[in-house]
């Protein structure tokens, strides 16, 4: 039921990422009808209208993968680990009544992974503190 869902809204907002994408082309394949630079009144430019095109091709490749990031910010102990555990059905992230996720931090969904691995890019004040 869920499956079927998600695939509908994946196919329709990929077939307007399309349309839009079709558009965007057809724009700046016309010749003289995008200004080169910004400082007209047009709503695009070829700048603008390049750049729209990279990030809607960027979300369809997203959405082949259903790939999707969800921001989590609020204040210390708003309980956001308790929340994105609860949607993530296991406890990635610890949770209690001191601080405890010190850093920003990225939970990655692997399909077919069943433990999860943790990985420290910026780790040199943790070995220094560790010293
Ligand atoms: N009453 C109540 N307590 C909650 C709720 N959500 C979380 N808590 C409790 O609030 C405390 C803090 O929750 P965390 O999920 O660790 O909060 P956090 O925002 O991740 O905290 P830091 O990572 O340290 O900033 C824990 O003791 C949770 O059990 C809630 O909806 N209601
Ligand atoms: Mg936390």
């Amino acid at each position: 039921m869920h499956e079927d869902n998600i695939a509908n809204l994946r196919e329709e907002a990929l077939r307007l990422i399309q349309l839009e994408l079709a558009s965007l082309e057809k724009m700046t394949q016309a010749p003289g009808l995008l200004s080169a630079s910004a400082d007209s009144q047009q709503t695009f430019d070829q700048v603008s209208a390049d750049a729209a095109i990279k990030v809607l091709q960027g979300e369809a490749a997203k959405l082949e993968k259903l790939d999707m990031v969800l921001a989590v910010v609020g204040t210390m102990k708003a309980g956001k680990s308790t929340t994105i555990n609860a949607i993530v059905g296991t406890e990635v992230l610890p949770n209690r009544n001191t601080p405890m996720t010190a850093i920003p931090t990225l939970i990655r969904h692997v399909p077919g992974q069943k433990d999860p691995v943790l990985r420290l890019t910026h780790r040199g004040p943790l070995d220094a503190l560790c010293r």
